[in-house]
C-alpha cells in the first residue's frame, strides 16, 4: 500500500531547514555535554518511545452543544487508519492505534490488522463500550452497566468486553480498557457499596476470560456522565478494584478525569508504589473537561508527570511497562493536526525528563535543600528539546516541521473529494 503522504516530499520540504536543524541541534547538544549529557543517548530514547492515537480521536468531536464536522473527515476504522498513518509518517511518535468497539466493528478483523500493518501501523489497547445503547441491544444501559441492578444487563456488558478481548486477540493487541460511564445523578439514587460490588462481581468475569499475557485496565473518571457520584470515580477506587481483580488488572490514568488542580503526578507515583500503573490517556483540562490536546494548558504538569515516570523506571520495583495512549476530542482542529501537536508536546516532556539531574535531584531531597532541588527539576523543563524532537523525527523519516508538510500534502483536502460527508450534529441545549 502506498504510504498516505509521499517521502519526496517530506524529503522535499525537510531539504531546505536542514542545516538549521544541523545547528540548532549542535548547539543544543553542547550545551547538554556541559551538563553531562550526551544529546545522541537521548535522541535514541525519543526514537524509542511512542505513544498510541485513539481511533476515535481521527473524526471531529463535537460537544454536547454541537459538532462541527470538517471536510474529508474519516466516518470508519479504514479512514481512521489512514490518518493515523498520516501521523505516523509525519511525526515517527505513534505506530500504534487504539480501537473502540463498536466504533471500529468490522467483518474481518484479521484483514483489518493486515490493512494496519500495510499503513506501517499496528493495535494497541482495545476500548469496549458499554455507556452507550446500541441499536437493537436488549438491554438498556441508560442506569448502569457493569454495576447494573439488573443481571441481565450486567451479563450483557461482560458479553460485550469479552467480545472486545476477542477482536482484539484477532488485531495483535494484548490490552482490554475498561471505562464505565455508570454512576449516579441523584443522592440516594443507587447505594455506594453495593454498586460496587456489582461492578466488581461482573469485573471478575471479564479479568476471567484475560488471555495469557493480557492486561485488564480500569479506567476512573470522577464525573460526566454521572455528575453526582461515579462508580470507578478516583484512583482510589480503581486501585481498589484492581487490588481485588488480580495481578493482571492495572489502573489506567486519564489526566482529564480528575478535580481541578488535583495532583495526578503524585497519583502516578502511587499507583506505581502499589504495583499498578497501568496506563495512560493523554489530554489537557482547564476546568473539568478531559478533551483539550496534550499539554496545551499546562505543559508544566505533563512534565511533572514525565518526571515521576522517569522516577519510576529508574526505580521499577515489581515492574514497569505502562501503555501511553491519548485519547482527546478535536472540536475546531484538524484531529491530524492536534495528535501531531499533541505527540509532540508529549514526547517532549518524555524527552525533558530524561534531562532531570536525578543524582542532583536526589541529593537535594536528601539534604532536604528545597531551593536546590526545585531548582534542579526546573532546569530540565527550562531545556527546549525541540531539536532533539525534530531530529529523531528527520533521521526516521518524518517532517521537521510537520504542520507545514501536512499543510502543503493537501491530505485533508484529497480526502475531502473521496470521503463521504459527515451530516451536522445536533446539539441537545
Ligand atoms: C471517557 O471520557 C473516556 O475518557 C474513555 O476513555 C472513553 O473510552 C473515551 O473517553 C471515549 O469516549
Ligand atoms: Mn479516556
Amino acid at each position: 500500500m502506498m504510504p498516505p503522504i509521499s517521502p519526496d516530499l517530506i524529503a522535499q520540504q525537510n531539504a531546505p531547514q536542514a542545516d538549521a536543524l544541523h545547528d540548532e541541534y549542535q548547539a543544543l547538544g553542547r550545551k547538554l555535554e556541559r551538563r553531562g549529557i550526551a544529546i545522541d543517548t537521548i535522541k535514541s530514547r525519543v526514537k524509542g518511545w511512542s505513544v498510541a492515537v485513539p481511533s476515535w480521536g481521527a473524526g471531529r468531536g463535537g460537544t454536547r452543544f454541537a459538532k462541527f464536522p470538517l471536510a474529508g473527515e474519516p466516518t470508519n476504522i479504514h479512514e481512521k487508519l489512514e490518518d493515523c498513518a498520516v501521523i505516523q509518517q509525519l511525526g515517527r511518535t505513534t505506530p500504534r492505534v487504539s480501537p473502540h468497539f463498536p466504533w471500529d466493528c468490522v467483518s474481518d478483523y484479521a484483514g483489518l490488522r493486515q490493512e494496519a500493518e500495510a499503513l506501517g501501523l499496528g493495535f494497541d489497547a482495545v476500548n469496549s463500550n458499554t455507556f452507550q445503547d446500541q441499536p437493537g441491544q436488549a438491554q438498556s444501559y441508560a442506569t448502569g452497566s457493569l454495576s447494573s441492578t439488573v443481571s441481565a444487563t450486567r451479563a450483557q456488558a461482560v458479553e460485550h468486553n469479552i467480545e472486545c478481548i476477542e477482536i482484539g486477540r484477532q488485531l495483535g493487541s494484548t490490552a482490554l480498557t475498561v471505562w464505565v460511564g455508570d454512576g449516579t445523578n441523584f443522592p440516594g439514587q443507587q447505594d455506594f457499596a453495593r454498586s460496587f460490588d456489582r461492578y466488581l462481581d461482573a469485573a471478575a468475569q471479564v479479568y476471567a476470560a484475560l488471555p495469557d499475557g493480557w492486561r485488564m485496565m480500569l479506567e476512573h473518571k470522577m464525573f460526566e456522565p454521572a455528575f453526582y457520584s461515579s462508580v470507578i470515580s478516583d484512583w482510589g477506587s480503581s486501585l481498589m478494584a484492581a487490588q481485588e481483580l488480580g495481578e493482571k488488572c492495572k489502573c489506567l490514568v486519564d489526566l482529564g478525569h480528575h478535580a481541578p488542580n488535583v495532583n495526578i503526578e503524585q497519583i502516578v507515583a502511587r499507583l506505581h508504589r502499589a504495583g499498578k500503573l497501568g496506563g495512560f490517556h493523554f489530554n489537557d483540562s482547564k476546568y473539568g473537561d478531559d478533551d483539550l490536546d496534550s499539554g496545551s494548558i499546562n505543559p508544566h504538569q505533563l512534565f511533572l508527570v514525565f518526571n515521576e515516570l522517569a522516577e519510576a523506571e529508574a526505580n521499577p520495583r515489581g515492574g514497569f511497562d505502562p501503555a501511553y495512549m491519548i485519547d482527546q476530542s478535536h472540536n475546531v482542529t484538524d484531529p491530524i493536526e492536534s495528535m501531531l501537536a499533541s505527540a509532540e508536546a508529549i514526547a517532549g516532556c518524555y524527552a525533558r525528563a530524561q534531562l532531570v539531574d536525578r543524582e542532583a535531584l536526589h541529593a537535594a531531597q536528601e539534604a532536604n535543600d528545597v531551593m536546590l532541588a526545585f531548582r534542579t527539576l526546573r532546569a530540565a523543563y527550562e531545556i527546549d528539546v525541540g531539536p532533539i524532537l525534530a531530529m529523531a523525527r528527520m533521521e526516521q523519516g518524518g517532517a521537521i516541521d510537520w504542520l507545514t508538510t501536512y499543510r502543503a500534502s493537501q491530505h485533508r483536502a484529497r480526502k475531502a473529494q473521496e470521503r463521504k460527508a459527515v451530516g451536522l450534529g445536533a446539539g441537545i441545549v
